[in-house]
């Protein structure tokens, strides 16, 4: 498996070094191979590093005209973001976990059976905060696994751009408080931190992950796990643990200006499920035994719920992904091994909601539930690093480097490094096929559940497709405020191309796109294009095949039937779209052998430790056959 994530599963510590000091020399080599390139991009990079940060400057005018036209009662907005949660890893989509609390809200609101975000973390918070299309934003790929290659170029910087503004900022502007408490991953230098980008208090971790008990990095890449408090550094309590912290964070904030008369922005994303998979006891204790008889089965009956409930159509049908093990080989213990793994998975879905609940029941008692509309969704699908060997000494070994372990006893407490694998994240994803990372479904289509406020009080579904970057023309409709005009704080911005959800959430219509809109899509170098019910898809290795297929997403979500054959000519026709999507949106290839993972482990040596590391690298390399040599010369001269 790909990705920054994986490497925190698999090779954390000594066997991770080890390997990116190795590909740290190719790094080198491939940004001397790339310095003309980057010399011709620097003016207009530099151009950009010029820019003030916009948010900071407010524009009169637009904020004057937003006030004589907001509404008497505007909406509070809670924004909840889970991190790589699965399709079906919430009751209302065909769990087994508890959820009351997002249950109710698919009760009380509108559920989203055909939500579709980015399959990795940055660029679809990028997306989903700015509603600009990631390679229009500076995040078209994180930055951990952006290849040397591309990270020249001002877009794919893998940092949220000057050039695009945040729904938090336009919100502030007219006279929201906003918060945020959760995962940020869109930068974390001054400028770029939340609390720049338009969020008036902010607590926030600004890597990939990092543990969910204690202020430690997951992986070595991270020196420290990078937490800000309203835009300086900070220390985690020591009675932390992150899903009940977001939210008491977010009750404070909230409660700390209730009653003044303005409405907020709270933005919550939460560092669950992300790996490493914690969670406390007694939430891991309600599923000791659920997952028993293994990933094949749960994947199943996620599929038979998932019908039940109307989310994917009767006759869906689902495919077995190459990475899913066989549960019959392995022996009891290790069977109970993986079951348990699950378990804390599960837990710590369970605690996400039951955190949800409590500040739910914050703005019930507080009188300001009613005014508060819900938005809660994945932003990718589900985890599968890290594969289904987590007892391997070399894992092991490297574990008790990063001062973790993943015993059995204690998986998923404090100082417990846990993760699902791919076969149980195939699970997650059921019905769908593939998972994060990869343009499959079980990637980019996710939860997306809108309740409360206005919104009809009806539990409905809608089938209808729609994109990440919808979400915030959706909040500024719902709260009366302007999307941008072409400038921002009196410099040019990207516009806002998403669409409003609000007619759909009203019942006013069926669908926001047409049957002929098209929807780009490229992360990593793999790649989709969505049109009405259809998808053409490409995902690279090591688990797709990198070539284009065609699916019904709506009839054959699972993504089981080719069409490429009976369909060539939309086929081609969609390919020819994707074609102009690249152009409009400066997409950029990636290497031929550009590997995500390894892209991971070579960027995080290169920046924790400087490029020192590539001379000693460059030495170790040019001694080691030497030293080889010596060794296998002696040997033969002592058999001789
Ligand atoms: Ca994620």
């Amino acid at each position: 498996m790909t990705t920054v994530c994986s490497l925190s599963a698999r090779g954390v510590g000594a066997v991770l070094l080890l390997a990116g000091l190795w590909v740290c020399s190719q790094a080198q080599a491939q940004a001397q191979a790339q310095t003309q390139a980057y010399m011709q991009e620097q003016v207009e990079v530099q151009a950009l590093d010029q820019l003030e940060p916009l948010d900071q400057i407010q524009d009169q005018a637009q904020q004057q005209e937003q006030e004589e036209q907001t509404p008497a009662q505007r909406p509070n907005i809670v924004l909840i973001l889970a991190d790589d949660l699965g399709f079906s890893d919430i009751a209302p989509y065909g769990s087994e976990i508890h959820t009351p609390s997002l249950s109710a809200l698919a009760a009380r609101g509108i559920q989203f059976t055909n939500y579709h975000t980015a399959a990795s973390c940055a660029p679809t918070r990028g997306m989903l905060l700015t509603g600009v299309e990631s390679h229009r934003n500076g995040v078209p790929n994180i930055p951990e696994t952006i290849p040397p290659e591309l990270e020249q170029y001002p877009n794919y910087r893998g940092t949220l751009g000057h050039n695009v503004v945040t729904v938090a900022s336009l919100l502030q502007d007219a006279g929201y408080h906003t918060y945020m408490a959760g995962k940020w991953h869109l930068g974390k230098t001054p400028d770029l931190l939340p609390y720049r980008r338009g969020f008036e208090r902010t607590v926030t971790m600004a890597d990939t992950g990092a543990d969910n008990w204690e202020q430690k990095p997951y992986i070595p890449i991270y020196k420290r796990a990078n937490w800000f408090a309203d835009g300086e550094r900070f220390d985690l309590p020591e009675d932390f643990y992150s899903s009940r912290f977001l939210i008491d964070k977010t009750i404070e904030f909230i409660d700390s200006n209730r009653g003044d008369g303005q409405p907020f922005f709270a933005y919550v994303p939460f560092q669950a499920v992300h790996i490493p998979v914690q969670a406390p006891q007694e939430f891991t204790n309600k599923y000791m035994g659920v997952y028993d008889r293994g990933w094949d089965v749960l994947r199943a009956q996620r599929q038979a719920r998932a019908i039940e409930l109307g989310v994917v159509p009767a006759d869906s049908a689902m495919v077995r992904m190459s990475t899913t093990n066989d549960w019959d080989s392995y022996n009891a213990d290790e069977q109970r091994y993986h079951a348990k793994r699950m378990a804390v998975y599960a837990g710590m879905v369970d605690a996400m909601d039951h955190h949800i609940g409590r500040l739910i029941e914050y703005l019930k008692l507080s009188g300001q539930y009613d005014n508060t509309v819900f938005i809660f969704t994945s932003d990718n699908g589900s985890e599968a690093s890290g594969g289904d060997s987590p007892r391997s000494p070399a894992l092991q070994l490297s574990l008790s480097l990063q001062d973790y372990n993943n015993d059995y006893d204690t998986l998923g407490t404090r100082g417990s490094f846990n993760y699902i694998g791919p076969s149980f994240a195939s699970a997650a994803a059921a019905p769908l096929a593939f998972y994060k990372f990869y343009a499959g479904e079980g990637g980019m289509r996710v939860p997306l559940i809108i309740a409360g406020g206005s919104i009809p009080a009806a539990q409905r579904q809608t089938g209808a497709f729609v994109w990440v970057t919808d979400i915030a023309p959706t909040i500024l409709e719902l709260t009366g405020v302007n999307r941008p005009s072409a400038r921002y704080g009196g410099k040019p911005v990207e516009p806002m191309l998403g669409r409003s959800l609000v007619p759909l959430l009203r019942g006013e219509v069926a669908r926001v796109y047409d049957p002929q809109d098209a929807i780009g899509y490229e992360l990593a170098g793999n790649s989709a294009l969505f049109q009405g019910d259809f998808k053409i898809v490409r995902n690279r290795g090591p688990v797709g095949d990198n070539r284009w297929h065609l699916f019904d997403i709506v009839k054959d979500p699972g993504e089981t039937r080719d069409l490429s054959e009976l369909m060539p000519e939309r086929l081609l026709e969609m390919q020819s779209l994707y074609d102009a999507y690249v152009l409009a949106n400066g997409v950029r290839p990636v290497p031929a052998d550009y590997n995500e993972e390894l892209q991971g482990v070579l960027n995080g040596v290169r920046n924790r430790f400087g490029s020192q590391i590539l001379l000693g690298l460059l030495g170790f390399l040019v001694l080691a056959p030497c030293y080889v040599i010596y060794r296998s010369r002696r040997s033969g001269t002592r058999r001789a």
